[in-house]
């Protein structure tokens, strides 16, 4: 385990470097809190708050290379966000477009929403970089849970065999819904299951920016050089699974250790704070340039509305008649109630 904020000494981080980590952790926290309350006014029909992931999600996001791959689920949106996917493109997915609006170049994959789906795409993405000789390495992201599903297995089987420039990063946020880390897994740590596979497991205090920055970039210059590695983000999820999620129900944030469930982004400025560190002073101003940044993007994200047609129309190329009946079916529909969206 790494060390923790607090026991580094402020004096010796890196101002760029800080301040960076800063103004994205703020910029993701905005961009979460504001994302939830367009959920609850109808905007969306669904959300999955990262809120408690910010510093994990930052910090790795920032150790990456431009060419690198992310390969990401709902819950990562922190992550992009980080490595420069427009505010409008990501609120855009959540809205129901299958596609990106702009044309940035970060490479991206579409997020995952099945549980581990994304992981073996993740290996043959490194396996395709290694064929290629590229210098682009990959960032898989997945949830606790997902380590329990067989395409975990699979993907860190391949991995240790054929040795491709990826690094997964599990992040484990002590909860899968609602079934706790302890109901997911009797293995003591996630970490330690890359074992079996003979690639490297670490595991990071989730909630230190600088520890997840320096552990991710690490692992992807050991990925580059042909060891795959797994990298375990020990934070937590401090809000629902998703906006249909009631924690009330079934969370005990007293089960879990202080350092686990402390707010990072509060952590990391009273860290900064209490060295006078010349970073210190950024999170007011990010917060204001980031609420701008998120009014321009719920703006552009609306201003086209996704027509419900387009939904079967990358799924076959010769579709087959049952689709085509659910797609006049859903046209009907709208004819009758009308679209909620417009
Ligand atoms: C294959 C599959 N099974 C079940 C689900 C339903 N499901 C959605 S999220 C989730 C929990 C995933 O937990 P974890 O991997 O820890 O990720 P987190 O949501 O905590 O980021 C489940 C079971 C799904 N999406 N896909
Ligand atoms: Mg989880």
């Amino acid at each position: 385990m790494h060390r923790v904020v607090g026991d580094r000494d402020p004096g010796t981080v890196d101002p760029e470097l800080a301040r960076e980590l800063l103004e994205e952790m703020v910029r993701a926290r905005v961009f979460d809190e504001r994302a939830f309350a367009l959920q609850r006014q109808g905007w969306m029909s669904g959300y999955p708050p990262f809120r408690g992931q910010e510093a994990s999600q930052v910090g790795a996001a920032l150790a990456m290379a431009d060419d690198d791959w992310l390969v990401p689920t709902y819950r990562s949106n922190a992550m992009q966000l980080a490595r420069g996917v427009p505010m409008a493109d990501v609120l855009r997915f959540r809205r129901g477009y299958p596609e990106f609006g702009s044309d940035h170049d970060v490479p991206v994959l579409p997020q995952a929403v099945p549980i581990a789906s994304q992981l073996p795409h993740a290996v043959g993405l490194g396996m395709a970089a290694d064929r290629n000789d590229g210098d682009e390495a990959v960032v898989c992201y997945l949830g606790d849970g997902a380590t329990s599903e067989g395409d975990f297995h699979e993907a860190l089987e391949f991995a240790g065999v054929f040795e491709p420039p990826t690094a997964f990063l599990c992040e484990n946020n002590g909860w899968a819904i609602s079934t706790p880390t302890s109901m997911q897994t009797a293995s003591d740590t996630i970490a330690r299951k890359a074992d079996a596979y003979g690639i490297d497991g670490r595991r990071v205090d989730g909630n230190d920016p600088l520890a997840v920055h320096e552990t991710v970039r690490r692992a992807l210059a050991d990925a580059r050089a042909g060891a795959p590695v797994l990298v375990e983000s020990l934070t937590y999820r401090q809000g629902p699974h998703t906006t249909s999620d009631d924690p009330d129900r079934y969370a005990d944030r007293e089960a879990y250790p202080a350092w686990r469930t402390r707010d990072p982004v509060e952590r990391f400025v009273e860290f900064l704070e209490a060295g006078d560190h010349p970073a210190a002073g950024v999170a007011e101003s990010a917060r204001e340039t980031a609420d701008s940044e998120f009014d321009a993007a719920r703006e552009a994200a609306a201003a086209a509305e996704p027509d419900p047609d387009e939904l079967f129309d990358p799924v076959y190329g010769d579709p087959p008649a049952a689709l085509d009946r659910q797609r006049e079916a859903l046209a009907e529909h709208l004819r009758r109630n009308g679209d909620p969206y417009r």
